[in-house]
C-alpha cells in the first residue's frame, strides 16, 4: 500500500509509483493524501487535502479486515497527513516493511508550501519505518546539519550516523562525490554499509526522488539483496534522466520514465534470476 498525494500534473509521487510497481508485478493499494493540479513548483497550484476521505478509507479497510504486505509513504506535505501516516503505520504496519521517504526538499530548500517545523515532526515518526530514503537536503534538515552541494565520504558517513539514530536503516540518495558519479549509500544502525554509484547526468529533472524509491521498494519486495536493490533503482532513474535530456524534455514535467519502465523490468529479472 501506498500513502501520498495525487499530482494530476508533472510526474511525482502515485502518477510514479503505481505505474513502476506495476511494471514490477506488485499490486500497488493506493491512499491519496491530497489532489494537487501539479506538483508544488508549479507557479500556479489548486491543493485540496483528501485527509478527511482517508480517514473513512482507513476505517473501511479495518471493517474489512484488510491487511499489506508492505507500506511506502511518500510526500506527504503537512503536519496533519504526518499523524495520518502514523496512524496507517500503527494500525497496518506492525510486522510488515514500511518504507518512508521524507520527500520535503531538494538543493537544499524545503519545497514551497511546506513548513519550517515539518522536517521535525516528520523526524518523530521516522523509528516507526524499516528504512528511510532521504537525499542529501532532507537527511541534512533532519539532522539539522548544514547542507553543502558535494560530500567527501567523512562527510556523507557523518550523516548516515546521525541518520541511523532516527531509523534503523538509512538510505541517502543523490549524493554528488565530485568524480561525475552520483551515489546512494545506506546504513544500518548494527553497521551494514552498501555504496552503489552510476555516472552523473548532467541536469536534474522533477519527481525522481519518488521515482527511486518506488523502484528501490518495488525491488526489495522481490527479496532482492539491498545493494542489487539500490543498483536497480540509480540504473532506472539514469535511464529515465538520460532519455528525457535526449528528448529536450522539461524538467518540470518530469521524467519520460515510461520509457525506461523496459529497462526496470529486464534488470528486475534479471536480478531474480
Ligand atoms: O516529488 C516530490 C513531490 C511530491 N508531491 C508533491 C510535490 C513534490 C515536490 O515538489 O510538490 C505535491
Amino acid at each position: 500500500m501506498t500513502m501520498q498525494d495525487l499530482s494530476c500534473l508533472g510526474r511525482c509521487s502515485l502518477t510514479e509509483a503505481i505505474p513502476v510497481l506495476s511494471a514490477m508485478e506488485l499490486e500497488t493499494v493506493v491512499l491519496p493524501t491530497a489532489l494537487l493540479s501539479s506538483h508544488t513548483a508549479f507557479p500556479d497550484v489548486f491543493a485540496e487535502s483528501l485527509l478527511q476521505p482517508a480517514e473513512e478509507v482507513i476505517h473501511c479497510w479495518q471493517e474489512n479486515h484488510i491487511t499489506f504486505d508492505a507500506i511506502y509513504i511518500g510526500y506527504l506535505g503537512s503536519n496533519s497527513a504526518i499523524r495520518l501516516a502514523e496512524q496507517v503505520i500503527d494500525t497496518f504496519g506492525i510486522g510488515i516493511p514500511v518504507l518512508i521517504d521524507p520527500a520535503f526538499g531538494d538543493q537544499g530548500h524545503l519545497y514551497r508550501g511546506i513548513n519550517e517545523d515539518y522536517p521535525a515532526r516528520l523526524r518523530s515518526i521516522l523509528g516507526k519505518a524499516a528504512i528511510i530514503c532521504p537525499n542529501l537536503t532532507e537527511a541534512c534538515f533532519l539532522t539539522e546539519t548544514p547542507y553543502f552541494e558535494t560530500y567527501n565520504e567523512q562527510q556523507y558517513r557523518q550523516l548516515l550516523e546521525k541518520l541511523c539514530t532516527i531509523c534503523s536503516t538509512a538510505v541517502l540518495t543523490g549524493i554528488d562525490t565530485g568524480n561525475n558519479n552520483i551515489s546512494t549509500v545506506l546504513q544500518t544502525n548494527e553497521g551494514g554499509f552498501q555504496l552503489c554509484s552510476v555516472q552523473k547526468e548532467p541536469a536534474s529533472f522533477h519527481g525522481t526522488g519518488d521515482l527511486w524509491a518506488a523502484a528501490f521498494f518495488g525491488a526489495f519486495l522481490h527479496d532482492l539483496p539491498v545493494a542489487d536493490a539500490m543498483n536497480l533503482a540509480n540504473r532506472f532513474v539514469k535511464e529515465a534522466i538520460h532519455i528525457s535530456l535526449q528528448d529536450h524534455c522539461d524538467p518540470l514535467f518530469g521524467t519520460e520514465f515510461e520509457k525506461a519502465l523496459p529497462l526496470l523490468i529486464q534488470l528486475l529479472h534479471e536480478r531474480k534470476h
